[in-house]
């Protein structure tokens, strides 16, 4: 059986899932597309092989054409559509943020709660990243010790000038706030932010970098380097420190080329390049599970507890005080 996936929101990363989803992925073809930008969905309606466009979003989540939705359209728009996607009982991969407010977050796990099934995936690729899988494993096996210290390092090249310093915190470190969740599997009950000196690289309006601690349950520290101006390329990076050594992620180049005096290696253009595989697997994996008739990913209730990190993050970035984090009750579907 193939399934129907329809893809709501057809900017960057939509069209890069829908490439993979029609060309790489098994058990899968694009049905449909919407976009708010008709011209847009129709260009990549060509790109996925030649899906239908729908006039909206709403209209391909209820269209029998359709089994499964894949939510790629700009974060303020994914809870109407995670919602209708729950109402109509079909399964809903939805890109980072589950939802960039915690009330809506909550409104999609009581939703999904009250279904009595999961049905929502949310886009936290990295854990299924080589690299963030093998530092998990090594902390498994034991052979660093007890976790301590997570050092993380997230670098973009250059971002636009739309590009604010909430975003810092809402767009970009939400992605540690998910790996730090998922490797010390605890919750992160703390968040402070310290504003380096400033790059003259960014736009006027942006701290950048951006520095954040954040604590967890145990009271492991987990530290966040965001440089949304680096200049250089896309760079992410993470070292674990145990009581008995450190697990860390390597260049992912798999190459170097050395010529006169020099030895190089090359760095991701952006993070389509640098988790392509990530994206990839993810996306096969959810494919896969809905074929067994399961739902395979990051669930709702991680979506709502990396919007709700990255939140009280924003209050941490205006405040500059270490501010804690409370959470509602996990409900039964998600223990
Ligand atoms: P983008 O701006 O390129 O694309 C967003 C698209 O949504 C645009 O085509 C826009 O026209 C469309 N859109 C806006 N309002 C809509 C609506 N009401 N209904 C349907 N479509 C609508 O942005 P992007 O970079 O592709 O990001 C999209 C989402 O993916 C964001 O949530 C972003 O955080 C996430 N993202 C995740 C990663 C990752 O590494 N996991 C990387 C990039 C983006
Ligand atoms: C973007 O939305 C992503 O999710 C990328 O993974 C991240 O590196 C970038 O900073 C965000 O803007």
């Amino acid at each position: 059986m193939t399934i129907r996936v329809g893809i709501v929101g057809t900017g960057l990363i939509g069209e890069d899932h829908g490439r993979r989803l029609a060309g790489v992925i098994r058990g899968a073809n694009v049905n449909a597309v919407a976009d708010v930008r008709r011209e847009r969905a129709q260009e990549v309606a060509g790109v996925v092989g030649g899906a239908r466009v729908f006039e909206n979003g709403l209209e391909l989540i209820a269209s029998d054409e359709v089994d499964a939705v894949l939510v790629t359209s700009i974060g303020e728009t994914h809870a109407e559509y995670v919602l209708a996607c729950i109402d109509a009982g079909k399964p809903v991969m939805c890109e980072k943020p589950l939802a960039p407010t915690v009330a809506e977050c909550e409104r999609i796990i009581e939703a999904e709660a009250a279904f009595g099934r999961q049905l929502v995936i949310v886009g936290f690729m990295r854990r299924y990243d080589l690299g963030y899988r093998h530092v998990k494993a090594s902390l498994e096996r034991g052979t660093i010790g007890d976790p301590l210290i997570l050092h993380n390092i997230h670098r973009n090249s250059v971002v636009p000038e739309s590009y604010t310093s909430f975003m810092t915190m809402t767009d970009s470190m939400i992605h540690e706030v998910d790996v730090s969740r998922w490797l010390l599997d605890e919750e992160i009950v703390a968040v402070q932010v310290i504003p380096p000196k400033r790059t003259p690289k960014a736009f006027p309006h942006l701290q950048d970098p951006q520095f954040a601690v954040f604590t967890t349950e145990s009271g492991i520290l987990s530290t966040v380097e965001f440089f949304a101006n680096c200049q250089y390329g896309y760079d992410v990076r993470c070292e674990l420190v145990g009581s008995l050594g450190t697990a860390s992620l390597v260049n992912p180049a798999l190459a170097s080329e050395i010529t006169a005096g020099q030895d190089a290696e090359a760095i991701p253009a952006d993070w389509r390049e640098r988790f392509g595989a990530a994206y990839t697997a993810e996306i096969q994996a959810w494919i896969s599970g809905l074929e067994r008739g399961e739902c395979v990913g990051p669930s709702a209730w991680e979506g709502y507890a990396a919007t709700k990190v990255v939140e009280v993050g924003v209050e941490a970035v205006k405040s500059g005080e270490r501010m804690t984090i409370e959470y509602v009750d996990k409900p039964a579907l998600y223990r």
